[in-house]
């Protein structure tokens, strides 16, 4: 991995955000997520490897998570940090100067709070050429409704990264099917499997952005 890329991931897995923020202790002063992105940028790194790179540093706070040795607080550093990169690569995914090929209604379902995935997916999507409308987290089936009453065209993406909420996903695609039978849903996020969206009842089911525009195209 190139050497800026490496300390840009440990910036993420760190949750250093930039060079004034004073967390981590050990990392105090030192240039953080913000400034080591930008810099990756003007060395000429590629903007996909970049973001690899900073999966990886994601990937190490979960891991770590996950076995108790790090806490919802470092996650929220980490996931700002990571927001801080995202604002440098985010022209790069939304560049594409292309005709809006339908709209994209996407969220993150009840109870997940879990952003940066969906985002991802949002950026990538739009840069493909298609008008993404973004209701959020923490979305509600009514809210998605509303929004398919307002695009009556669209295709609804729901995220959801946690096993507890792929149940609410369930819940919103049925009523989604049941009040717009031909309105198409695509689902994604980590937990989720095809069989999942298979038995939930999905039109389409990706692990990540480009196979979200595979289906959409
Ligand atoms: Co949370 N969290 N978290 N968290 N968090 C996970 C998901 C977890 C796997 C960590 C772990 O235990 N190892 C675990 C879930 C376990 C499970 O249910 N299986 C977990 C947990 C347990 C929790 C809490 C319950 C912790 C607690 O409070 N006790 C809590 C829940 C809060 C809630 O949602 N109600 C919680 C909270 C948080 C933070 C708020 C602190 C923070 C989120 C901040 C934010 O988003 N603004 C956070 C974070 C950062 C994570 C991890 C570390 C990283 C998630 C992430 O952003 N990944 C995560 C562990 C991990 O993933 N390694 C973890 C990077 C992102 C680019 O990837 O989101 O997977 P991802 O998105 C991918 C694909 O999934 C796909 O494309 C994206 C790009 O490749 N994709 C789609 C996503 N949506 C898609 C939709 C599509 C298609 C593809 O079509 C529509």
């Amino acid at each position: 991995m190139d050497e800026w890329i490496e300390k840009l991931a440990v910036c993420v897995e760190r949750g250093k955000v930039n060079k004034i923020s004073p967390y981590p202790p050990d990392l105090k002063d030192q240039e953080g997520a913000d400034e080591l992105a930008k810099r990756a940028l003007d060395t000429g790194l590629k903007p996909s490897d970049i973001l690899e790179g900073c999966m990886v540093g994601m990937e190490k706070i979960g891991d770590k998570f996950g076995k108790n040795e790090a806490f919802v607080p470092e996650l929220l550093m980490a996931a700002k940090a990571m927001n801080a990169v995202m604002v440098h690569l985010e022209p790069f995914f939304k560049s594409g100067d292309v005709q809006r090929k339908g709209t994209f209604v996407i969220g993150t379902v009840t109870g997940d709070l879990h952003d940066i995935g969906k985002k991802l997916v949002s950026m990538v999507v739009e840069g493909n050429g298609w008008k993404v409308v973004d209701l959020g987290v923490d979305v509600s089936t009514e809210k998605f409704l509303d929004a398919i009453q307002q695009h009556p065209d669209c295709i609804v993406g729901l995220s959801a990264l946690l096993t507890t909420t792929m149940v609410n996903m369930q819940k919103t695609v049925e009523k989604i099917k049941a009040s717009y039978p031909k309105t198409k849903v695509l689902v994604g996020g980590a937990p989720l499997t095809q069989e999942f969206a298979n038995q939930i009842g999905a039109d389409g089911y990706s692990s990540d952005p480009q196979g979200a525009v595979k289906l959409l195209n």
